[in-house]
């Protein structure tokens, strides 16, 4: 099964003058970017913080519950991610530990376009917070339809997660004003969040001045079904991840024939009823999705192994078992009643996850995203002495002498003799 194409390099050829001009010119060079692309003249860059305040205030009290859960699940998931420092005794009085330490500051992206989703504010922003980073600010388009303010679900979000640093910028801009940061804007240490080819080409501008995440690219579900399984959920859930995009991969891979007429049967009945039935019938006629007949359950988890999807439902008997099996997915939904659209809200699990095939070496978004890993190296005098000569060894060997008399020095009087 191919992949869409995704050309990053192509888009950050308009997207690179972007981002110097904001370099050097910083907040008079956001405004106008965001004049000419989202039609909106901004006074200041940051909302304030009332607007956040009445967005929670005006909520629907049906949604407000629906985002309630959504981050009362993915706090206690992720909680579990959390790493505790680890104190290694290497050899007697010589320790190594592994301490943990999160991040500075972050800046989350969350885009407008063809759907802006609330939901993705939630996933950047909880595994971040739970890891410690205690600067986080949140980018999203100026909406010209919310008076010049990013989406309302947003600033609700943001309001209920504690986030008060929020700004009306969207695209490249925000990626470049995050990176460099501007007199309103200080800069951040690392920018996550999906958004558009023009969003994933600023930040990969920007790489290295700053961390990112993984680049997000269009979404993909693959299905393991076996003859038990029911076309109509298997249609629905291939469906509900085609509704993200015309270029979105909905894959089947299934060992029964009559499935996966039964399930065709049940898309064709269902993609004309949909909304957005114009992207999903696109997504679904695309080379990138299709369904894929197999042997049995062990070749459709080879297959599914080898495509590396970004969601993998199983539908099959003893689905936990068939899921303990795969090796490369971003996520793993089990039996009939763990599809995708829960995971995408409310299951508790991340919703950012490697696509493109990425899956076979990266992990999704997580509280490890924004931790590092640091060694604390500590040795006593004896623990030195007792490896010094192994240093000096080696040291010299790769021609390095004055590392090795940067150990031996301890051991040396002033005139230079061993002690
Ligand atoms: N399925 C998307 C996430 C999402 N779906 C947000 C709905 N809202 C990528 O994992
Ligand atoms: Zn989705």
């Amino acid at each position: 099964m191919p992949r869409a194409a995704f050309d990053v390099n192509e888009a950050l050829r308009s997207v690179q003058p972007l981002i110097d001009d904001i370099a050097h010119r910083g907040t008079a060079a956001v405004v106008e970017i965001v004049e000419r692309f989202d039609g909106v003249h901004l006074e200041h860059l940051r909302v304030p913080e009332a607007a956040i305040k009445a967005a929670v205030e005006e909520l629907d009290p049906e949604l407000r519950r629906a985002y309630r859960t959504s981050i009362d699940r993915v706090r206690a998931a992720h909680e579990a991610q959390r790493l505790p420092d680890v104190v290694t005794e290497v050899a007697p009085g010589g320790t190594i530990t592994e301490r943990y330490l999160p991040v500075g500051r972050v800046g989350l992206y969350a885009p407008g376009g063809l759907a802006v989703l609330a939901s993705s504010v939630i996933m950047n922003a909880v595994p971040a917070q739970i890891a410690g980073v205690d600067s986080i600010a949140l980018a999203s388009p100026a909406q010209k339809t919310n008076g010049g303010l990013p989406d309302q679900g947003i600033l609700a979000v943001a309001g209920l997660l504690g986030i008060d640093e929020v700004y009306a910028v969207g695209g490249p801009a925000a990626v470049g004003m995050f990176a460099y940061g501007t007199d309103e804007c200080d800069p951040v240490d690392m920018i996550t969040g999906p958004g558009n080819i023009y969003v994933t080409a600023a930040k990969r501008a920007v790489r290295g001045l700053v961390g990112i995440d993984a680049e997000a690219g269009t979404t993909e579900i693959a299905v393991i079904a076996d003859a038990g399984a029911d076309p109509a959920h298997v249609a629905a859930d291939l469906i509900s991840q085609a509704e993200h995009d015309p270029a979105a991969a909905s894959v089947l891979i299934t060992d029964s024939a009559a499935l996966a007429d039964a399930v065709d049967a049940e898309l064709e009945r269902r993609v004309p009823l949909a909304r957005h039935a114009g992207r999903i019938a696109t997504a679904l006629a695309g080379e990138q999705s299709g369904t894929i007949l197999v042997a049995d359950v062990d070749e459709a988890v080879r297959v599914a192994d080898a495509y590396a999807a970004e969601h993998l439902e199983i539908q099959t008997a003893n689905a936990r078992e068939v899921a303990l099996r795969v090796r490369n997915a971003g996520a793993i939904f089990i039996g009939a009643y763990s599809p995708v659209s829960l995971g995408d809200y409310c299951a508790g699990s991340n919703h950012v996850l490697p696509t493109g095939g990425c899956a076979r070496h990266s992990a999704g978004l997580s509280v490890h995203t924004f931790l590092r890993g640091v060694h604390l190296v500590d040795y006593s005098r004896d623990a030195l002495a007792a490896v010094a000569a192994d240093v000096v060894n080696f040291a010299n060997s790769e021609d390095l002498p004055a590392h090795g008399a940067a150990v031996s020095a301890r051991f040396e009087d002033a005139a230079g003799a061993a002690q």
